[in-house]
């Protein structure tokens, strides 16, 4: 079992996509074992995606992801962390898996509708950075 740090963006939220996001992680077989919705800090924004920082989209990054309000999902299955990037579709949509959220939902790379962490050690950090322990199920 495993556990990820999934979000929907600003513009997921804004676009009502969250109901569709939320069918498509349950139909999946994905135990949701975190959920809130919250408008991320900049600090926190600027940790979330401190592996960007010295990019040139780093500052228009964090204004968007900061600029309403988001849903952070906690997810819990076998291989989630992969399983979900696989659900996303690729960064740029135009290169998404068909069926894949980025491919149904979205059409630019900056404003792709999800988040999921890429790795074992972002998963943790996330999780940690979005949710207290007490936050989520046991
Ligand atoms: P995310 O972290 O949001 O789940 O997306 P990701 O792993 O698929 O992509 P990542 O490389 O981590 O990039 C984070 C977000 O930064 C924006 N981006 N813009 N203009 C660009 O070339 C560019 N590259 C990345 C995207 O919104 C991407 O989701
Ligand atoms: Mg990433």
């Amino acid at each position: 079992m495993e556990r990820t740090f999934a979000m929907i963006k600003p513009d997921g939220v804004r676009r009502g996509l969250t109901p569709e996001i939320l069918a498509r992680i349950q139909r999946k077989g994905y135990r949701v074992v975190g959920l809130k919705q919250m408008v991320i800090a900049r600090e926190t924004a600027e940790a979330h995606y401190g592996e960007h920082k010295e990019r040139p989209f780093f500052g228009e990054l964090v204004d968007f992801i900061t600029g309403g309000p988001v849903v952070a999902i906690a997810l819990e299955g076998e291989n989630a962390i992969a399983g979900w990037r696989a659900m996303m579709g690729a960064t740029n949509p135009a290169n998404a898996a068909p069926g894949s959220i980025r491919a149904d939902f979205a059409t630019t790379t900056g404003e792709n509708v999800t988040h999921g962490s890429d790795s074992t050690e972002s998963a943790a950090r996330e999780l940690a950075l979005f949710f207290k322990d007490g936050e989520l199920l046991a």
